[in-house]
């Protein structure tokens, strides 16, 4: 089925239903502004916007979860799932947190909390919340669905850069609005801000695609200036948007760990397995949260 159809069968069944999205309430001209933002420029922050007290629930539950070694390697273009990962992979993860933080963050840049819907369940109510709902149903012009949900924390330590902070463009889809929410602050370079690349989800240098996965700072500003490089640094309650087939990266950090909430939305399912929700958590949502959360598999245990 094409994303059209998907989209229109989307709609027709949610009519079916009886639910209506109207896209923008009346005062909600933060999400309008923020989808006008991210139109012009693919990207856009909303300062102090998320509840504080739900993100360091979050963080309490991912510490624990790091403690406990729910954790997963992370790696760029290939959304893992639990169950996909390789165990070998796993288990060497698993094995240096025995160890202790430390250990792990000298031998990995970044790792992702398993199922972090299910290790962190306070994540939903940040993640379904009506802002970050209205904006992805107001940038893709119908409901989105959230997708692939992820906590990463990156370290900072003597191993090179990965792809991830370097700069590229998220291709495989037409339209493709990610979330990010930090989860500890980052008010400066050396704490790993988020960047973007201002306009450049528009404009393309000719033949893109045919250049290796990461650009170069030389090559991006060398096609868009200096001044199209954005660098995103914020709060704890800062939500930050963009569209990731612009180009972007995230800093290494130099100075201490970063923890970030973020999520993906599309208007159809990705490959691979779905990922889990707990049930406890899906009752929670609203009729628009719940049909954000079609693409998940639900979690009965949790
Ligand atoms: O961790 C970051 O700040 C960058 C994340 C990123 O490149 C992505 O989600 O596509």
């Amino acid at each position: 089925m094409g994303v059209m159809d998907e989209s229109l069968r989307f709609l027709f069944d949610q009519r079916q239903a009886g639910l209506r999205h109207s896209g923008f309430g009346s005062q909600d001209g933060l999400a309008r502004q923020a989808v006008r933002d991210l139109r012009r420029d693919g990207y856009c922050v909303l300062r102090d916007v998320v509840d504080r007290s739900a993100l360091s629930r979050v963080r309490s539950e991912a510490e624990a979860a790091l403690g406990d070694g729910r954790i997963m390697p992370a790696r760029v273009r290939k959304p893992l799932r639990e169950q996909e990962a390789d165990a070998g992979d796993v288990a060497r993860l698993r094995q240096l947190m025995t160890r202790g933080e430390e250990e792990l963050a000298r031998e990995e840049s970044m790792v992702y909390i398993a199922d972090p819907l299910v290790n962190c369940p306070s994540a939903s109510s940040v993640l379904f919340s009506d802002i970050v709902l209205r904006i992805a149903h107001g940038y893709y012009g119908c409901p989105a669905a959230l997708i692939s949900p992820k906590v990463v924390r990156s370290y900072p330590n003597d191993l090179p850069e990965s792809s991830a902070n370097r700069f590229h463009a998220d291709y495989q889809h037409t339209r493709f609005l990610k979330f990010f929410v930090y989860l500890t602050d980052v008010p400066t370079v050396a704490e790993g801000p988020f960047c973007f690349v201002a306009g450049s989800h528009r404009r393309k240098p000719r033949r893109w695609r045919g250049h290796p996965l990461t650009w170069s700072p030389q090559e991006i500003t060398g096609f868009y200036g200096d001044a199209a490089i954005r660098v995103l640094t914020g709060r704890t309650g800062d939500l930050v948007v963009a569209d990731t087939r612009g180009f972007h990266r995230g800093v290494k950090p130099w100075s201490r760990s970063r923890t970030m909430l973020k999520v993906s939305t599309g208007l159809r399912p990705w490959a691979g397995a779905p990922a889990p929700i707990p049930a406890s958590e899906l009752a929670r949502l609203n009729p628009q949260g719940r049909a954000a959360a079609r693409y998940f598999s639900v979690d009965q245990s949790a």
